[in-house]
């Protein structure tokens, strides 16, 4: 009889045996065979899945895959992942305090770089600034990866904003034009907050050790799950109109527009990605209030230059800003 995780190794490889057949019902005499295993392996495999929450169809001498449940498991985002880099590795929790934390961990102890950690629910999950960020099981994606650019720390800033147009492209198919990016690092479905992202540096001198970037993405929450106090401000997926979501692939998608991006912006940082920038901005020519460090400016948004800064106009002139929180001020001059 196999052990424990002989039997979890040999229940992937089931799965993958049975997607291939795409639906079509495979004979446990061939499968025993193909699987090299004994039928009762082959049966506490089936069980397995079953428990899992993958819908399939057992008849006494045939097995049928159906359906993969919403799950964000390592097998499942790691199914037919085909990014060089971003998701090789795959740390998948349950539940954790903070998925950048155990990513810093990983990172510290030598994780390669497009290391992912991902989570069903953080107990402890931050925004910038100490901020929290809502994180209930079953709904979400709280996901870092690990990054080791070859850049100056003092390239860092852009990431975040980068990473928002990776996000952005991922969810344009989905969500279309309602969906901005609220610079420097949320994602916004017809204004409210769909994702935010918290980009964490480690570097010594000016030399980036790596960096974690944590993406929070509120996939199926539903309106009245949310906390009060950020109900009139946040949206998921689901509440936003769009709930047939599958969480693992829409990480997919993500890991593979993040390799991109991040190709584009390791050779010219976001120069070639500013035009996309620009059409997904929800700030471009409004009227703004931005606050950074201990100041406030209040200007026109004017533009994002190709190290992610913000152009701001104010009394004709232009303030260049790396980081900060916006807020608009007025819809008068959209
Ligand atoms: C962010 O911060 O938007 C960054 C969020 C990053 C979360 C990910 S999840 C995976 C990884 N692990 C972590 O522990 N974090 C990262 P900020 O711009 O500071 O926004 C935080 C503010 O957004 C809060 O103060 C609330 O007002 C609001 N907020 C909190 N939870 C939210 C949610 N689930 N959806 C929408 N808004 C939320």
């Amino acid at each position: 009889m196999l052990s424990t995780a002989e039997i979890e190794k040999l229940t992937d490889n089931l799965l993958l045996v049975l997607r291939q057949q795409a639906g079509d019902p495979a004979m446990f005499g061939s499968l025993c065979k193909e699987l090299k295993c004994d039928s009762e392996d082959l049966r506490r495999s089936i069980e397995l899945l079953q428990q899992w929450e993958y819908a399939i169809d057992l008849q006494p001498d045939r097995v049928s895959f159906l359906a993969a449940p919403d799950l964000l498991t390592a097998t499942e985002i790691g199914y037919e992942l085909d990014t060089e880099f971003c998701g090789t590795n795959i740390a998948a929790y349950r539940s954790v305090k903070s998925t950048n934390d155990i990513a810093t961990q990983l990172a510290q102890s030598g994780a390669a770089e497009g290391t992912i950690v991902v989570a069903d629910e953080q107990t402890a999950g931050r925004g910038r600034l100490g901020r929290q960020w809502h994180s209930p099981p079953n709904t979400g994606i709280y996901l870092s990866i690990i990054l080791r650019p070859n850049f100056d720390a003092e390239k860092a800033p852009g990431l975040s904003i980068m990473t928002a147009l990776a996000l952005a492209e991922t969810l344009k198919p989905i969500c279309g034009d309602r969906m901005k990016i609220k610079w420097p690092n949320d994602v916004l479905i017809s204004g409210l907050k769909v994702a935010g992202i918290l980009t964490e540096l480690t570097a010594e001198r000016e030399k980036i050790n790596f960096v974690v970037i944590g993406i929070g993405i509120n996939a199926k929450t539903k309106r009245d799950q949310f906390p009060k106090d950020i109900r009139a401000i946040a949206t998921s997926l689901t509440a936003s109109g769009y709930p047939n979501i599958r969480r693992a692939d829409l990480v997919r998608e993500l890991l593979t527009n993040i390799e991109n991006e991040y190709r584009l912006y390791c050779a010219e940082q976001l120069s070639p990605s500013l035009d996309r920038l620009r059409a997904y901005s929800s700030l471009l020519g409004r009227p703004i209030k931005l606050a950074f460090g201990q100041n406030i400016i209040e200007g026109i948004a004017r533009d994002i230059s190709s190290d992610g800064s913000l152009i701001v106009e104010k009394d004709g002139l232009l303030t260049s800003v790396v980081s900060g929180e916006v807020s608009v001020t007025s819809e008068r001059d959209c």
